[in-house]
């Protein structure tokens, strides 16, 4: 059998099995609940034999896949095939435990490569995939022994609107992409309807205008084999005229429709009319469907074609629904099939009742298959998941003393490290969008470089322009420069992440923003900690304490978006000696092991690890003597510790988290004074500390009894009668569960209102999170004891 045959087949079961699979999740298992279960039978058979031409003919086990969320069906129906996704799995896709609906590196079991799911995000993934590729490749230390791979995405046309996708093929562009292949699934339909006209044209000019090669797929081999023939050209120029609409409609109505349309349009009593008479309807109808897109021959000979490392965009043209009823209807998204049509599908495959998910059922020479699958390059026996030794890490770089902020300690921390010749330094990798030196990288980038995979010297140096960055470029740079756009920072975040997996090197990624334009990027920060990638994300300055810098500059919400993130851990310190034992914790907790799966037990994660986010400020103020004693250095990693222990006289705690600790201190000190009844609660992480109490929770409810959370202990220490007093230059929330802990009275204080410019102190009064505050809503505590 040859190879296009048998890739023929393949494509034609992978079909099959994938509109199997949703069918039988949607029709055949029972429903519990009556909630609708879903999967998308057109989307994927659009994109079936363009996957099956890659995953049984193109693809390197060194290649990486980004598949379009909504193809996934096709995916495990691939992996199934090969032996590397198991029948349970397949026949439980979208129930629980079961094949993914979305391709998900951490809850499908079957070798994917890159999370899809939001769409957009997994396409521009590739490019900083491959850029870390580069990076990796270009230093001293890497294992260069293994081969280059491809970064590939697999495209639904509609996925081009999202802007992401834009703005990273802008800093591809900065910094050479190469070894990228986007293909694109042009079957002209999104989810609502049909899209624009000539969308083509735009497409193909925005990637040569990036300096992407440009590929089309436009005729499959029978339609170009058709073109030759006596009147060919005229069904061609019909074809190239004909609207996305038309097209879509009449590839749904089938083969009498076709007939009935072409003659009327183009029929000539001639050649043409003889070239349409030389097809059945059946024939006919399956000439109008071979795009190059469903063309196994075209795609192959295309693919294999494309030998340069140049970036690489395919356009193939398709049809959704394609081989099925549902081919070219405008609703057909969500659609599927009937149980009637699924009966002839099965018929038309050859499947024998009972024999639906059999790997070779049908096919002609089942024997053939299994030898061609055994010899598919893909289908190697090895993982194809990487694995990297973790770095040691060198202890807390103690810096700065007297005044400082968190902000500049982090700078310094960053500069000690960079001084070190040690592993830890060398696999860090900084990034910053476009704020690298406010965010206090500066002094790390002139000691480490800029990373570019060509030598640049820094010309204002060369100039003899005086100037406190040393801006040169080089490929053993430590630092990746981008563009102001968030989303490629996470994106970029999330792709150094995981390189120990994806390259089998290990990275130590830093990215610095600005804390409000999280936000900005923040589905691509849920994205790469969905994937499970590793990094420290350094946000700086924060809150209204930035004060002259106004009101949507002053972030408010972080800390909550911190706690409610999924696999990351959020610290807020305050002091330069807490940020620098939580940098030290954090290299460590960013490489343990996440191969044990997380699961809802498991927080705060110490196992399984995660990722790492400081909130930090640039707000100087007066250091704690003191030195970090290993008992204060394991609290402020559970997220709290006394600053002034509760007495058995206490009447009021003040819990505070991050810069407002300098107000803290002085409000109880105007309360206190010499009475010893107001304790200080320093919180390094709201997120840790909730986290530890839900899981203590949980564990009782599960027969733990003995189950204590940090903040329980904590807590336990002050009577009952006495009342909290939070604050936080933030959302109050992040703080305001302290109560419920163990039932004291609590007041909490923050910012819940935009912030607007000021000096520090205007803005602390107006929304009453300064020491005199503070002071008034303890003192309504000693006051009235409840
Ligand atoms: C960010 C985001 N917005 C919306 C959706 C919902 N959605 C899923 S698929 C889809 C349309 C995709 O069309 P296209 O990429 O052309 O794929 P096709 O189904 O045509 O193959 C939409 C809007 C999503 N998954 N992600
Ligand atoms: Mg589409």
């Amino acid at each position: 059998m040859d190879r296009i045959a048998a890739i023929e087949a393949l494509t034609r079961k992978a079909l099959w099995l994938s509109n199997w699979m949703i069918h039988h999740a949607n029709h055949i298992r029972p429903n519990v609940d009556g909630v609708k279960v879903g999967g998308h039978q057109a989307s994927s058979a659009s994109m079936a034999a363009i996957m099956a031409a890659l995953y049984f003919g193109v693809l390197r086990p060194e290649d990486r896949v980004a598949v379009k969320p909504h193809a996934a069906p096709v995916f495990h129906a691939i992996q199934y095939l090969f032996g590397k996704q198991s029948l349970e799995k397949i026949e439980n896709f979208r129930a629980f435990g079961g094949a993914q609906s979305y391709p998900s590196r951490t809850k499908d079991t079957d070798d994917v490569d890159i999370s899809t799911g939001s769409v957009g995000l997994g396409v521009a993934f590739t490019a900083f995939a491959s850029l870390i590729q580069d990076y990796v490749r270009a230093k001293p230390w890497a294992d260069t022994s293994r081969p280059e791979g491809r970064m590939v995405a697999l495209v639904g046309d509609a996925e081009l609107d999202e802007g992401n996708v834009y703005e990273c093929l802008l800093e591809g562009w900065k910094h050479g992409l190469r070894n990228t292949w986007w293909i694109i699934d042009y079957n002209r339909q999104s989810l609502d309807g049909v899209v624009r006209e000539g969308l083509y044209d735009r497409i193909e000019a925005i990637f040569r205008a990036f300096g992407w090669d440009v590929v089309t797929l436009k005729y499959g081999a029978l339609q170009r084999a058709a073109f030759a023939e006596p009147g060919g050209e005229k069904l061609k120029a019909w074809i190239d005229a004909a609207p996305n609409a038309i097209y879509s409609a009449l590839m749904f109505r089938g083969g009498a429709a076709w007939r009935e349309r072409l003659l009327d349009e183009i029929g000539d009593q001639g050649e043409v009319t003889a070239l349409l008479a030389r097809r059945t309807d059946a024939q006919l109808a399956e000439l109008m469907a071979n795009l190059g897109g469903h063309c196994t021959q075209s795609l192959l000979e295309q693919f294999e074609a494309a030998g340069s490392d140049k970036p690489t965009v395919f356009i193939a043209y398709t049809v959704k629904g394609w081989a099925t009823p549902l081919a070219g209807h405008k609703d057909n998204h969500a659609g599927q099939m009937t149980s009637a049509q699924m009966e002839t599908l099965r018929q038309s495959m050859n499947v024998r009742p009972g024999h639906e998910w059999d790997k070779l059922e049908g096919m002609a020479d089942p024997a053939a298959i299994e030898r061609f699958l055994a010899s598919v390059p893909f289908n190697t026996k090895e993982s194809r998941r990487h694995t990297s030794p973790a770095v040691a890490t060198i202890g807390p770089q103690f810096v700065g003393t007297g005044t400082t902020s968190t902000q500049t300690a982090f700078g310094k921390i960053l500069d000690a490290i960079a001084k070190t010749d040690s592993d830890l330094a060398r696999r860090i990798i900084t990034t910053s969008p476009d704020v690298t030196v406010s965010t206090n990288l500066g002094t790390w980038v002139n000691r480490r470089n800029l990373y570019a995979a060509r030598e640049m010297v820094d010309v204002f140096q060369k100039e003899a322009i005086p100037s406190a960055q040393k801006w040169r470029f080089k490929p053993e740079g430590q630092h990746l420069e981008l563009g102001i756009a968030e989303m490629n920072l996470f994106l970029a975040l999330g792709a150094a992440g995981l390189s120990h997996s994806l390259f089998g090197e290990r990275l130590l990624p830093i990215g610095t923003l600005y804390d409000p334009f999280i936000s900005r990027g923040l589905d691509a920060l849920n994205y790469a900690c969905y994937q499970d990638a590793r990094f420290l994300l350094v946000a700086t300055p924060s809150g209204v304490s930035l004060a002259g810098e106004g009101g949507a500059h002053q972030s408010i919400a972080s800390p909550l978006i911190g706690m409610a993130q999924d696999g990351l851990a959020s610290f807020e310190p305050a002091f330069a000696d807490e940020l620098s034992v939580i940098m030290d914790w954090a290299f460590d907790y960013m490489q343990r092991s996440g191969d044990a799966r997380p699961d809802l037990a498991d927080w705060p994660r110490d196992v399984t690890g995660g990722s790492v986010y400081l909130r930090l400020s640039t707000r100087s103020i007066e250091q704690a003597p003191r030195t970090a004693d290993k008992a204060l250095s394991d609290d402020i990693i559970r997220g709290a510790y006394w600053l002034k222990p509760p007495t058995p006289e206490c009447d009021v705690v003040i819990a505070y988290q991050g810069v407002l600790a300098s107000e803290a201190i002085e409000a109880a000190g105007r309360i206190g004074g010499d009475r010893r009844n107001v304790a200080v609660l320093a919180v390094t992480s709201a997120d840790r500390l909730n986290a530890g109490w839900h899981a203590a929770q949980r564990g009782r409810l599960h027969g733990d009894t003995a189950a204590r959370s940090h903040v329980e202990t904590l807590l336990a220490d002050i009577p009952h009668r006495a009342g909290l007093v939070t604050a936080i230059d933030a959302h109050p929330a992040t703080l305001g569960w302290l109560g419920s802990v163990l039932g004291h009275r609590t007041i909490t204080l923050g910012v819940e209102h935009f912030g607007q410019t000021g000096t520090v102190n205007d803005l602390y009064a107006h929304f009453g999170i300064d020491a005199a505050a503070i002071e008034v809503a303890a003192r309504s505590m000693i006051g009235s004891q409840g």
